[in-house]
């Protein structure tokens, strides 16, 4: 049966914007800033609860908040399809990362009720729960714990800015249960398909419609501290000085060097977060903290670099008389994106007339962990000059409703 799909992208511009105005960002929207379990996280939540309704889906939260809402299939007993992404945003980023995915999803599941589609296996749609690093130091906490990533135990060691542990805030937050209860049931889904922004140059530069995902990077992250012996800043000639920030300087744009320089031009590195300590200005820094982000699609080569980064960062603290400590945070293997499901997506876009490439995903997604529990695809749109992460991260309508459309079609192949 061919399915004739209306995606009502004006209804779906309204809410992404009505979404992006639930924000802490002093600047106004499309900046945002949505940290999760803030007061604003939560107005977030309870905003797209009352959506989930107007679409008849029954709602679940779990112990940590990630929300399953459910459009029951004629057999409900049967393994259902997935789909959703993130609401929560970085500082200062952008409106459509992440709230595609989910506010689109219940465009294409709307599109699929309005065409008189009946699903035989349930669709869920789920919004996750910290898809990003911001409070926790890790990404995905959500997904990482419902797909075996990531375990109580280690969920319960992270600490967020002010020292309070996962466990604590999610409780405060009002998110009750087991967290136990988070982990998936290995046949909880059959299927999983998210739709994305791109957060990548690619599809613009070719005039793609679609990106059809076959892998997503390997993220890790670390955090180094370097120890020096401080000072007052004019007593301490410069001969004496065991100045912990000058030699973090050295070992960053070390960082830099090797990334370049890697074999592998997929190599990232990143150095986002950085603290001073004592942070006065009359005061030699004596500890420095500062925050790795290191990706690669060829997990052994993100490896090694770091091995190498982690042998001239000493080389530097050495010949500085300082020291260098570094944690590893998380350091996850790449996913590979199922090839029934790829192939069901590039069948949808050829039904829709739709160009469409297959491509990696550089930047990373819950996905990456929901490839653990179920066969998994990704669909990416093209963004504005591949910005993401900033206030003018941009999709058109036009772009928008084209990955919707095939989202739609591709749950409705997977669920039938
Ligand atoms: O960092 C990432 O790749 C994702 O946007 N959290
Ligand atoms: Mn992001
Ligand atoms: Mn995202």
């Amino acid at each position: 049966m061919t399915l004739s799909i209306e995606i009502d992208s004006a209804r779906l511009l309204r809410r992404l914007e009505q979404l992006a105005a639930i924000s802490d960002c002093p600047e106004p929207p499309p900046a945002v800033t949505r940290v999760v379990f803030s007061e604003t996280d939560l107005r977030a939540r309870a905003y797209l609860a009352s959506l989930y309704a107007e679409c008849g889906l029954q709602v679940r939260v779990d112990a940590i908040g990630n929300t399953f809402a459910r459009w029951q299939g004629t057999q409900p007993e049967l393994p259902a399809v997935g789909t959703g992404s993130h609401t929560d945003a970085i500082p200062h980023s952008g409106m459509y990362d992440g709230t595609v995915g989910v506010l689109g999803a219940l465009e294409s599941i709307a599109a699929l009720q309005a065409a008189g589609f009946r699903p035989r296996r349930s669709i869920e749609l789920v919004m996750f729960t910290s898809e990003e690093p911001t409070r926790f130091g890790v990404g995905c906490t959500g997904s990482r714990l419902m797909s075996g990533a990531m375990t109580m135990q280690r969920l319960c060691e992270l600490r967020d800015v002010v020292g309070d542990n996962y466990d604590v805030v999610r409780t405060r937050a009002g998110m009750c249960g087991a967290l136990e209860d988070v982990r998936l049931k290995q046949d909880h889904f059959s299927a999983w398909v998210e739709l994305h922004i791109e957060q990548g140059p690619e599809l613009e530069r070719s005039s793609t419609d679609i990106g059809v995902v076959t892998a997503i990077a390997a993220p890790a992250t670390y955090e180094f501290e370097v120890h020096g012996s401080g000072g007052h800043a004019g007593a301490v000639l410069m001969g004496g000085r065991r100045d912990a920030l000058c030699a973090t300087a050295k070992i960053v744009l070390a960082i830099e060097y090797l990334a370049r320089h890697s074999p592998s031009a997929d190599l990232v590195a990143t150095v986002g977060q950085l603290q001073v300590h004592p942070g006065a200005i009359n005061s030699i820094p004596s500890m420095v903290r500062f925050s790795l982000d290191i990706r690669d699609i060829d997990v052994a080569n993100r490896d090694e670099v770091f091995g190498k980064l982690a042998q001239w960062a000493q080389r530097i603290a050495n010949q500085r008389d300082v020291s260098v400590d570094s944690k590893c945070l998380n350091a996850d293997p790449p996913a590979t994106c199922d090839a029934t499901i790829v192939g069901v997506i590039q069948n949808a876009c050829r039904e829709l007339g739709l160009t469409h490439q297959n491509m990696i995903s550089r930047a990373y997604h819950d996905s990456l962990f929901m490839a653990r529990v179920a066969p998994t695809g990704m669909i990416f749109i093209p963004c504005r000059g591949g910005v993401s992460h900033r206030p003018d991260e941009f999709s058109t309508l036009e772009q928008m409703e084209k990955g919707v459309a095939a989202l739609a079609l591709t749950l409705a192949e997977l669920s039938k």
